[in-house]
C-alpha cells in the first residue's frame, strides 16, 4: 500500500466542494490504489463550519477504503500542512452590483495570505491548483507570494473550458466524444477564452474540415463554450459545480499522468503572443507526475491571433488591477 498523500482543498464546504470531495476519496483523481487525507479549509464562518461538519461526516458514510483521514480547520496553517496538493476552490462570489476590480481586489487579498502560507507549511513537493474566480489572476497572485515554490507549481483550472468545447464539437460533428482529441483553450477563464478550434481532430482528421463551418466554428461555437458558465447560472438557478468538480479531478489526474495532452493556465513565458507573468490556458504536455512542459508549435491564422489578443489584454487588464498585490 502506497502512503497517502495530503490533499488540501479551501472552500471545502461550497458547491464545487460537495461534488469534488466524494470524487478525491474515491480514488478519481489520484488512482485507485493512492490512499489520501484531506485537510478540509472553509472560512471562519459558523455555519460554513457546521456545514463542513456535515459533509466531513458523509465523507466518513462512505467508508472509502483509500480515505485515510480528514481534517476540518478554518486555519490555512493547519490545513495546508504538509500538503502535496492545494486545491483552492474557496473564493468570495461576485455580488450585486460588485465591479469586476473589486471581485479582483476582494480576492487577490485571499490569495495573497494563501499563497503565503503554502509557501511556508505545504510539502516540499506541493502542487497548487486555483478554480476560484478570477483563477488566473487568483493563481498569479498567489504564485508571486512564493519564495520556496516555483511558479510552475501553480496552475489555475481552464479544463472545465475544454470539456465543454469538446462536447460542442462532439454534438456538431454528430461523433463520439471521445473521437475528439486536441481542442485546447487559450488565456482566460472568462468569457474572452478562446477555444482554439483550428488545431482540434476528429478520428485524426481535422475537425474544422470535417465540420465544415466557420461561420459556426467563429461565432456560435467559441460564443457556447465561453459563455457556458452564465448558461448554467439562468437554467440552474446556481453555479456549475459538478461540471467543475469534474474539471478539477481530470485537471489534477492529467497533471499526474505522464504523457497527458491537455489544457491548463501556466505561467505565461511569451509564447502565443500573451504577454510574459500571466498565468494564461494553453496546451501541455505533463512529463513527469505533477510536471508539464508547453506544447509549442501550433500556428495562429489571423482569427486565432485577434483572439488570443483579446483573452491577453483581459489578462494583463486583470493583473494591472492587482498591482499592489504582486509580490
Ligand atoms: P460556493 O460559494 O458554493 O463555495 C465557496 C466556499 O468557499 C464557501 O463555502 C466559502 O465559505 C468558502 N470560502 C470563502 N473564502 C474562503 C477562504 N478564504 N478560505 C477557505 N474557504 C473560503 O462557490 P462554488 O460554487 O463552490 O465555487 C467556488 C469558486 O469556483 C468560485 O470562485 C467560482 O466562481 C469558481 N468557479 C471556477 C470555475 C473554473 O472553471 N475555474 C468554474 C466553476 C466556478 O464558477
Amino acid at each position: 500500500m502506497k502512503s497517502p498523500i495530503r490533499v488540501a482543498v479551501t472552500g471545502a464546504a461550497g458547491q464545487i466542494g460537495y461534488s469534488l470531495l466524494f470524487r478525491i476519496a474515491s480514488g478519481a483523481m489520484f488512482g485507485p490504489d493512492q490512499p489520501v487525507i484531506l485537510q478540509l479549509i472553509e472560512a471562519p464562518i459558523e455555519k460554513a463550519l457546521k456545514a463542513l461538519e456535515g459533509v466531513a461526516m458523509e465523507l466518513d458514510d462512505c467508508a472509502f477504503p483509500l480515505l485515510k483521514g480528514i481534517v476540518q480547520t478554518s486555519d490555512a496553517s493547519i490545513g495546508f500542512k504538509d500538503a502535496n496538493w492545494c486545491l483552492l476552490v474557496g473564493a468570495k462570489p461576485r455580488g450585486p452590483g460588485m465591479e469586476r476590480a473589486d471581485l479582483l481586489k476582494d480576492n487577490g487579498k485571499i490569495f495573497i495570505g494563501q499563497g503565503q502560507i503554502i509557501d511556508a507549511v505545504a510539502a516540499a513537493d506541493a502542487r497548487i491548483a486555483v478554480v476560484g474566480n478570477p483563477a488566473n489572476t487568483n493563481c498569479m497572485i498567489a504564485a508571486s507570494q512564493a519564495k520556496r515554490l516555483p511558479a510552475e507549481r501553480f496552475t489555475a483550472m481552464v479544463r472545465l473550458d475544454q470539456n465543454r468545447a469538446q462536447s460542442q464539437l462532439a454534438k456538431k460533428a454528430g461523433v463520439d466524444l471521445t473521437a475528439v482529441k486536441d481542442i485546447f483553450i487559450y488565456g482566460n477563464h472568462s468569457p474572452t477564452m478562446f477555444p482554439a478550434f483550428a488545431h482540434a481532430t476528429i478520428g485524426g482528421q481535422s475537425a474544422a474540415k470535417i465540420i465544415n463551418d466557420d461561420t459556426w466554428l467563429q461565432g456560435p461555437f467559441c460564443e457556447t463554450v465561453g459563455k457556458r458558465g452564465a448558461a448554467i447560472i439562468a437554467a440552474r438557478g446556481a453555479s456549475s459545480a459538478a461540471s467543475a468538480a469534474n474539471a478539477l479531478v481530470d485537471h489534477v489526474r492529467s497533471l499526474v499522468t505522464p504523457g497527458a495532452i491537455h489544457s491548463v493556465a501556466v505561467k505565461s513565458q511569451g509564447l502565443y503572443g500573451f504577454d510574459t507573468n500571466v498565468w494564461a490556458g494553453m496546451p501541455v504536455r505533463t512529463t513527469t507526475p505533477g510536471s508539464y512542459e508547453v506544447i509549442t508549435g501550433y500556428t495562429m491564422d489571423a482569427f486565432a491571433q485577434s483572439k488570443i489578443a483579446a483573452t491577453n489584454k483581459e489578462l494583463v487588464e486583470e493583473r494591472a488591477f492587482v498591482a499592489d498585490m504582486i509580490a
